[in-house]
């Protein structure tokens, strides 16, 4: 790769890992899911709310007694079918936290998971804006090519 184009590819690659992203003005929002718990899954699997976020997590066991705890908030309850259980708490820390099950509910039982997502992802943001940067980075250096426009052009044959 020809010296300028490292010095540019370097303040892009630092604005796309430290440029603040402009934050969504969410205002907190009370949150309900419904959480189906049968052997060996949970429906839905991926929880999502926003940092403030009051959330209300009902397990519905529809098979045999199910738990669901989520690492990171210390939260954990077991509802027995027909007895559904509540969870309400607030979303006061981001990132992603596991959920699962906590009652020994069958030979699957350790494989039964989910998520809970809290807030905005930046870190994939910013990740698939690094690779996305390394894959155009690739593709100039090859010897003979140079500017935007073949750069373009062995992006799109890389597809
Ligand atoms: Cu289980």
């Amino acid at each position: 790769m020809k010296n300028r184009y490292w010095i540019v590819w370097m303040a892009v690659a630092l604005l796309v890992m430290f440029a603040p992203l402009p934050t969504r003005a969410a205002p907190p929002q009370e949150r309900f899911y419904r959480v189906e718990a049968s052997q060996f899954e949970y429906r839905p699997a991926i929880l999502k709310a926003n940092p403030g976020d009051r959330v209300t997590i009902e397990l519905a066991a529809l098979d045999v007694v199910h738990g669901l705890a989520i690492d990171g908030y210390n939260l954990e309850t077991t509802a027995e079918p027909g007895q559904p259980a509540r969870l309400t708490f607030t979303a006061d820390r981001s990132g992603a936290f596991r959920l699962r099950c906590t009652m020994t509910c069958g030979n699957l039982h350790p494989f039964m998971i989910g998520k809970l997502n809290v807030g905005d992802n930046q870190l994939l943001w910013r990740a698939s804006g690094l690779a996305f940067l390394a894959a155009l980075a690739g593709a100039a250096s090859r010897p003979g090519r140079e500017g935007l426009a073949s750069i373009l052009q062995a992006w799109r044959r890389q597809r």
